[in-house]
């Protein structure tokens, strides 16, 4: 196995660049049981769907690019956690199904969705990357990079003029922070204090590209330095610091004390897009991917909760079945719904449709 070499640029991660470390279980800190078991639940329904969606894709019953998410559940999750929905908003991009599940997205809508069913949650319209629950604020996800940063930047301003309290979260990859409008929409709610969170879910990859090979520095946390806005750099495997970090900068919005910066370390166990390893292309990923499997944030989570006494070994069994049953039957349901009509483009793409 290939070691991995922490060069100057990637010590500005610390020790979450290199996944040799952080393979022990989470501090569990003060929350109760009850929500740290509910970070765990959600944690392994996205685990489950990822990998139901994964087969989909392998039996050619999904025909739509699917991004997945394995390995990044606590980014997701951890933020959620911190939210009041539906007044806070939230968006995604192109590897958005954690995002949409850990609001409390529809499980079948989402299986519909991805099977361009008419019961899916954009209609059939959309498949993977458009996925929407305004009942729980996710008001969208678009696979533009970098398209919905400006939009919920766009959404914290309608929370300050509308008075609601309400922050919006802005969920990206580290290749969006390649993009202007991320710099324009920081420099924007730096400059007005608006309440969003920038969630920078920094994979250490860019499609097949590895940071080291398009950035001169491993952490975009920079970015938020340049732009003067407050930020932090999280283990993106570790859903109570997730959470934790989530919670501060959700009371620093609502205080109207601005934006903040979120870079969560993380790594996709999936290939860039389908159901591969990819393991043979990109740089180092043959080496990193077994050692990125062992800094998995669901046992991490799992060790400590049965350590804790909260758990027992048998308790996390059932609450595995659970998810997987719930999948099975999402994905049975999505396989018997109907296909939308042919007048549903006009009805919901081109004229004054409403969901
Ligand atoms: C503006 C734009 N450029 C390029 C692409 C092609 N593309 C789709 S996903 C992706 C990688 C984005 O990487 P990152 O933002 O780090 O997200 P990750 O895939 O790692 O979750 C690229 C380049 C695109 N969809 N939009
Ligand atoms: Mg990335």
């Amino acid at each position: 196995m290939q070691s991995i070499e922490l060069t100057s640029a990637a010590r500005a991660l610390g020790l979450l660049a290199d996944p040799a470390q952080g393979h022990a279980p989470v501090a569990l800190g003060s929350r109760p049981p009850e929500a740290l078991v509910a970070m765990l639940r959600s944690m392994m329904l996205i685990r489950a769907a990822e990998n139901g969606i994964a087969e989909l894709v392998r039996t050619g019953e999904a025909r739509c690019p699917c991004h997945l998410a394995a390995g990044q559940e606590a980014c997701a999750v951890g933020v959620a956690a911190a939210l009041d929905t539906p007044r806070d908003k939230s968006f995604g991009a192109h590897r958005s199904h954690g995002h949409y599940l850990a609001v409390g997205g529809d499980l079948d809508a989402l299986l519909a969705e991805v099977l361009g069913k008419e019961t899916g949650c954009s209609h059939g319209m959309g498949g993977s990357m458009h996925l929407v629950s305004p009942e729980h604020g996710l008001l969208g996800t678009v696979p533009i990079v970098g398209a919905t940063i400006p939009i919920a930047t766009g959404a914290a301003l309608a929370a300050r003029l509308d008075g609601s309290g309400g922050v919006s979260v802005s969920f990206f990859g580290d290749g969006a922070t390649e993009e202007g409008v991320f710099h324009e929409s920081m420099n924007l709610a730096a400059t007005m204090a608006l309440p969003v969170l920038f969630v920078c879910e920094n994979n250490l990859f860019s499609s097949h590209l590895h940071i080291s090979l398009r950035q001169p520095d491993w952490s975009t946390a920079r970015y938020a330095e340049a732009h003067k806005v407050a930020w932090e750099v999280v283990d993106g495997n570790d859903v109570v610091a997730v959470a934790d970090a989530a919670e501060r900068a959700v009371a620093r919005g609502r205080a109207g004390h601005g934006p903040t910066f979120l870079e969560l370390v993380t790594y996709r166990w999936y290939g860039h897009v389908g159901p591969r390893d990819d393991q043979d292309v990109g740089v180092k990923r043959d080496g990193e991917l077994p050692l990125w499997k062992r800094r998995d944030p669901i046992r991490r989570l799992e060790e400590a909760l049965v350590a804790s006494g909260a758990l027992e070994p048998g308790d996390v069994a059932s609450l595995r079945q659970a998810v997987d049953a719930d999948v099975e039957r999402a994905v049975e349901l999505a396989r018997r719904a109907p296909y939308p009509q042919a007048d549903a483009t006009a009805k919901y793409l081109y004229t004054g449709g409403t969901r």
